[in-house]
């Protein structure tokens, strides 16, 4: 249904930009993120490694993606024409089967609740994504508009799922975390909310009315703009959270010494 040869020279290169920036985007992150991984109280450090680890296992699928969607066209006649290499889906979902589950993680992580409620939540989250990613792949690569449909639904459910968790069930969580950065988390769930409600949207583009190399360029740069959102921008919010927290248990400290 997407096919790469439907596309003008124009688009191409237009998506093959939107990758690159991606690529620029996430290694950046990852450097900042790791550079600055001491500058947070010693407790927070493990949510900023994996952080910057979500942001490193993109910038490599970008790189991948990057080089799988050049090599499927040669454009230098000023025409596209097919290698027959085809543009591979694959290195978009893998990178989601590893990067989804651990941006949850780093979520409840970065609350520092009890190690039972950290290992419970993570299992339930965690493992509700990677079936969220399974389920989504089959419709992605299926030429068939039901089939895209179908898998549309059944990854809805898991989807469904976490929303629920991240407005319902980490409520009491975050009613219990410090003054200063209440808000701050609040922010950081409704991030993932709004963020990741981007994905199931463009996954329809295809189906709703969008035809040729349009869709096919809406999807790829629809995936990119949220992944940057999700992972990039979501990741320096979640340092922010473990420095003001940081910087908040370090005062308590010191005016616990002074008396
Ligand atoms: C860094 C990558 C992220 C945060 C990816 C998130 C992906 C999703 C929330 C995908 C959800 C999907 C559905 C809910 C239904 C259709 C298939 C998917 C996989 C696009």
């Amino acid at each position: 249904m997407l096919s790469i040869e439907t596309l003008s020279v124009g688009q191409f290169s237009f998506v093959g930009n939107a990758f690159s920036f991606g690529l620029a985007v996430m290694a950046a992150t990852t450097i900042f993120l790791w550079l600055m991984r001491s500058s947070v109280a010693p407790g927070y450090r493990m949510a900023i490694t994996i952080t910057g680890l979500v942001t490193a296992i993109a910038a490599y699928h970008y790189l991948q993606i990057m080089m799988s969607w050049d090599n499927s066209v040669d454009v230098t006649s000023g025409e596209l024409v097919a290698t027959g290499e085809p543009y591979n889906q694959a290195y978009r979902y893998v990178d989601w089967l590893l990067t989804v589950p651990l941006l949850l993680i780093e979520l409840i992580l970065v609350m520092k609740l009890s190690q039972q409620e950290t290992w419970n939540k993570s299992i339930k989250l965690g493992g509700a994504a990677a079936l969220m990613i399974i389920l989504g792949y089959p419709g992605e690569v299926a030429d068939s508009t039901g089939v895209r449909t179908l898998f549309w639904i059944l990854s809805m459910i898991p989807f469904l799922y976490i929303l629920q968790q991240l407005v319902v069930g980490l409520k009491d969580s975050i009613a219990s975390q410090p003054e200063n950065v209440k808000r701050l988390i609040n922010t950081a769930a409704y991030l993932v909310i709004v963020s990741w409600a981007f994905y199931p949207i463009v996954y329809l583009f295809p189906l709703m009315g969008i035809t040729g190399g349009s869709a096919l360029v809406a999807v790829e740069v629809g995936y990119t703009i949220a992944d940057i959102v999700a992972k990039a921008v979501f990741g320096l919010v979640i340092f922010t959270i473990a420095l003001r927290k940081s910087e908040a248990e370090t005062d308590t400290k010191s005016a616990a010494a002074k008396k």
